[in-house]
């Protein structure tokens, strides 16, 4: 394996969803089927990749140029369905009594990504009974039979067919649109969130209107808090998740430790054989606490990283301190509560979580949203 090579792999790949505590494109480090992997390429893979990331040659990905956008964009109707249902084995069901939903919900996902555990503390809360499929992160044959290429994604069915939503916060508005507007007929939430793509490289989309939950008779009120449950969606997004990966990853020990988590969490002994699992764990550490250093930079947080983590988490404290409620949406979580509730729950193994808890009051709002998300209380709303 040539320097090149590893230091693609182990930086751009790596950077690719930066965002993820574990980017999964370590795939290439393992061969390409299970029955295929040689212990020759690893070890070969292995120390390819080790002088690639010593001598830190990987680094001129980060000159790379973020694509713009903007450009050449061109708006596609969103309306990927399937008519039957991939050949994937479930992992687990989760069945919630008295669900009300009347859905049949299949989620893909990685269990420790902090957009599969939003949509997964929306399901949570709403009492929603869904079926699970891991994703291995490193082969991703679970996702052949789509063309989109990240977790989470969302099966639902509808008739005799099943409608993909894909994004963490389109899954959730879609389904959030349905809820309070049943008339509106599963077929047709697609079409309020439209895809933009890039006409240059049509994998590069966004889904538009992401933030609106959809419902033609809003009163006026109800629009202004609407307003506000997106604004703090978006920050959830744009905001906190970037304080996740330099504080998970702030020193080698505690991205070997948060890489442990994620093995045991990702049931990762299923996924590889010890060797490649322990190749996994320690060059992933090692290259996530690298990476960890230039998001920091790039998202102009503080030389002490916990302290942004808990200046932001502190923001959320204060406006509930101002709104007198436990909730930004009052007695009750509304989407944003559930949306920084499940990112912030992906790290809850770590010791940046730990150290939040000690340092700042969301643990009190955290462990009502836990509460809240466990026992299923949003299902009276759906009825
Ligand atoms: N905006 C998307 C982001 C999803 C995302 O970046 N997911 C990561 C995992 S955390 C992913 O699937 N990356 C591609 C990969 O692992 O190959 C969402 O909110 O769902």
């Amino acid at each position: 394996m040539s320097f090149m090579f590893a230091s693609r792999v182990a930086f751009r790949h790596l950077n690719e969803v930066n965002k993820c505590f574990f980017n999964h494109n370590l795939r290439r480090f393992v061969a390409t089927k299970p029955n295929e992997r040689k212990t020759h390429n690893l070890k070969a893979a292995l120390t390819g990749v080790a002088i690639g990331v010593l001598a830190g040659g990987g680094y001129s990905f980060y000159q790379k140029k973020e694509p713009d956008f903007s450009a050449n964009v061109r708006i596609v109707q969103n309306n990927d369905r399937i008519s039957s249902f991939p050949k994937v084995e479930i992992s687990r069901k989760i069945v919630v009594p008295n669900d009300a939903s009347g859905l049949e919900v299949t989620l893909f996902q990685y269990p420790t990504c902090p957009f599969c555990c939003k949509v997964r503390a929306f399901l949570d809360f709403y009492g929603i009974s869904y079926d699970v499929v891991e994703v291995n992160p490193v082969l991703k044959q679970q996702m052949k039979w789509t063309d989109y290429k990240k977790v989470p994604i969302v099966l639902i069915k509808s008739g005799n067919k099943y409608l993909q939503f894909k994004d963490s916060t389109m899954i959730i508005s879609g389904l959030a649109t349905y809820f309070r507007d049943k008339h509106i007929g599963l077929d047709s939430i697609q079409e309020y969130y439209p895809i933009s793509q890039d006409s240059d490289n049509p994998k590069k989309i966004e889904i538009m209107n992401k933030y609106f939950v959809m419902d033609g008779q809003r009163t006026e009120k109800a629009l202004e808090r609407d307003k506000d449950e997106r604004k703090w969606r978006k920050w959830a997004d744009d905001v906190l998740v970037h304080m996740l990966s330099p504080n998970v990853y702030r020193t080698t020990d505690e991205a070997l430790q948060a890489f442990n988590w994620f093995s045991e969490v990702g049931e990762w002994d299923k996924l590889f054989s010890g060797i490649e699992r322990a190749f996994v764990i320690y060059v992933g550490a090692f290259v996530m606490w690298m990476i960890g250093k230039k998001l920091q930079k790039k998202y102009h947080l503080k030389e002490d990283v916990r302290q942004s983590l808990y200046d932001e988490c502190n923001k959320l404290m204060k406006e509930l301190e101002t709104r007198g409620t436990p909730f930004l949406g009052g007695q009750e979580p509304n989407l944003a509560d559930l949306a920084i509730y499940g990112i912030l729950s992906s790290i809850e193994g770590c010791l940046a979580f730990r150290e939040l808890l000690e340092n700042t009051n969301i643990g009190s709002w955290f462990f009502k949203m836990k509460d809240a998300a466990q026992k299923h209380d949003g299902q009276k709303l759906l009825m």
